[in-house]
């Protein structure tokens, strides 16, 4: 039997965040099944989830900016790299890869390495149809939006649903310019 004594200051952090993480994905799990039961239809579940997910990322911006010391991106290639690696490892705890750029460089896919909130989940047949995951596409909309990027943001892939990987296509649709607060005058 191991002995029973002090834990050092690291495992005791590494598994409050472990019961952290589990306990976001079950409660995450609980919010999905509820509005199944309430709205009774995927479609308006995955509305939902993504308008859950966009009022959050227009949220988590500022939490994201006053915490990584990142500075203001030149493009939205650079801001696709920042929200995948650093964004997705602030608030979910992996990255993903950005790629498959299109020519403007206004359309992208990203890979996640991981994703912790499907650990715990199965999906029964009476699910088909529901992207269980859309609150992260909802999170990065609305994150966009804050730094002035109107976005389409869809699932190509969910392993959920049979594909090999989670892989989101992010679309930049509007580049809003950002306005001078103060009048020069
Ligand atoms: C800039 O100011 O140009 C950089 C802006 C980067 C915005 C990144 C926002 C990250 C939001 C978190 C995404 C979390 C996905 C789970």
């Amino acid at each position: 039997m191991a002995p029973i004594g002090p834990r050092s200051g690291e495992a005791i952090f590494a598994s409050v965040d472990r019961v952290n993480a589990e306990l976001f994905t079950l409660t995450y799990g609980a919010i999905v099944r509820q509005l199944l039961t309430d709205l009774e239809d995927v479609e308006e579940v995955n509305k939902q989830l993504d308008q859950m997910g966009y009022n959050m990322g227009i949220r988590l911006v500022d939490e994201f900016l006053a915490k990584s010391n990142v500075s203001r991106c030149v493009d939205f290639k650079e801001t696709a790299e920042v929200i995948a690696k650093v964004g997705f490892k602030m608030f979910l705890g992996v990255t993903a890869s950005v790629g498959n750029w299109d020519t403007e460089g206004s359309t992208c896919t990203m890979v996640l390495e991981d994703n912790p909130l499907v650990d715990f989940v199965e999906l029964p047949d009476t699910c088909q149809g529901l992207y269980y995951c859309n609150v992260l596409s909802g999170v990065i909309r609305g994150a966009l939006e804050m730094v002035s990027m109107k976005t389409e943001v869809t699932w190509l892939r969910d392993m959920l649903r049979g594909d090999d990987a989670y892989e989101l296509q992010v679309k930049l649709r509007k580049q809003v310019p950002e306005e001078y607060p103060y009048k020069d005058d």
